[in-house]
C-alpha cells in the first residue's frame, strides 16, 4: 500500500469539529503522528528497549490507547521472556481494524499481541510488568487521570514500569510560548501549512489537554510510584518512566 499523506486540515473549514480518531485519521495516522510528534520514531524504538529490560516472565504488557499498535510491535520484537503476552487497547474501531491488519503482516510473531477495541478505563490491568500510555493520557479527562494511574499501579508487579509519553504544558507563559513555537516550526519543516497547524490546534483544543511535567510527576507519586525519570524530551513532548 502507498503511504498516505495527512492533508485533513489543509483546506479551510467552515465549522471546526472536535478531533476524532475516525477512518480519515486512521488512513493517514502513521504520516500524521511522525510529522506532528517530534521524536515519535525514537520513542517507539526505545519503548521496545525498555520493555526488553523490564518485561517479566509470565506477565502481561499493556499498550493503552495503542492506535495502530506501533508500541506493541516494538515491544513484541524486543521482549525475550517466556510466557509474555501483550494487550493492546484502543476505543477507535477504525484504529483496531487497521491495527489488526498490520499485526497480521508482522512476520516475526514471537510474543502474542491481542488487540482489543474498548475504553481503556474499562479494561482490567492485572499481572502487568510493562504498561505503556504513549500519548494517550492527554485524551483522558483530567479528573479521571489519577484513578487510572492508581489502577495501573495496582495492576503492576513489583519492579514493573509505566511508560508515560505526553505533550506537555509549561507553567511560565514564556516557556510555553518558546516550546510551542518550536513545535510549530517542526511541523512547518515537515510540510504542514500555517492553516493546517492552526485548524488542527483548534480541533484538538477540547479533546487533548496537556499538563505540566510537575503535575504528571506529582500524580505518579500520589499513585504510589516512588520514582519517575524523564528519559525523553523534545520541545513540548516528553516521556517518563516510573518504576513500581
Ligand atoms: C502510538 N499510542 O502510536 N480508551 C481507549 N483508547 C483511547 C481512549 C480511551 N478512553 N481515549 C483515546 N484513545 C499510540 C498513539 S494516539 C495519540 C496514541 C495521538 C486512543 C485514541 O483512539 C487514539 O488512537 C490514541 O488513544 C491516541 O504509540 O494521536 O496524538
Amino acid at each position: 500500500m502507498t503511504k498516505k499523506t495527512d492533508a485533513i486540515y489543509a483546506a479551510p473549514l467552515q465549522e471546526m469539529i472536535d478531533f476524532q480518531f475516525n477512518e480519515r485519521v486512521v488512513a493517514v495516522f502513521p504520516d500524521m503522528i511522525q510529522r506532528s510528534v517530534p521524536g515519535y520514531g525514537m520513542i517507539i524504538s526505545n519503548i521496545g528497549i525498555l520493555a526488553a529490560k523490564y518485561a517479566q516472565a509470565g506477565s502481561r504488557c499493556y499498550d493503552l490507547g495503542c492506535s495502530l499498535g506501533a508500541a506493541s510491535l516494538a515491544m513484541r520484537q524486543r521482549i525475550n521472556q517466556p510466557d509474555c503476552g501483550i494487550i493492546a487497547v484502543d476505543n477507535s474501531p477504525a484504529m483496531i481494524e487497521r491495527g489488526r491488519e498490520l499485526l497480521a503482516r508482522d512476520s516475526v510473531p514471537t510474543v502474542p499481541v491481542t488487540m482489543v477495541c474498548a475504553d481503556l478505563q474499562e479494561v482490567a490491568i492485572e499481572n502487568a510488568s510493562v504498561v505503556v500510555l504513549n500519548f494517550t493520557l492527554q485524551f483522558i479527562p483530567p479528573a479521571q487521570r489519577l484513578a487510572l494511574i492508581q489502577r495501573i499501579f495496582a495492576g503492576l508487579k513489583p519492579g514493573g514500569i509505566l511508560i508515560l509519553s505526553e505533550k506537555i504544558a509549561f507553567s511560565e507563559p514564556g516557556r510555553q510560548h518558546f516550546h510551542e513555537e518550536l513545535h510549530h516550526d517542526f511541523k512547518r519543516a515537515n510540510g504542514y501549512s500555517d492553516l493546517e497547524i492552526s485548524q488542527k490546534r483548534s480541533a484538538l483544543e477540547k479533546v487533548m489537554i496537556p499538563e505540566t511535567l510537575a503535575c504528571h510527576r506529582e500524580r505518579l507519586q500520589a499513585a504510589g510510584f516512588s520514582s519517575s525519570d524523564l528519559w525523553f524530551q523534545c520541545f513540548n513532548f516528553a516521556s517518563l518512566v516510573a518504576i513500581k
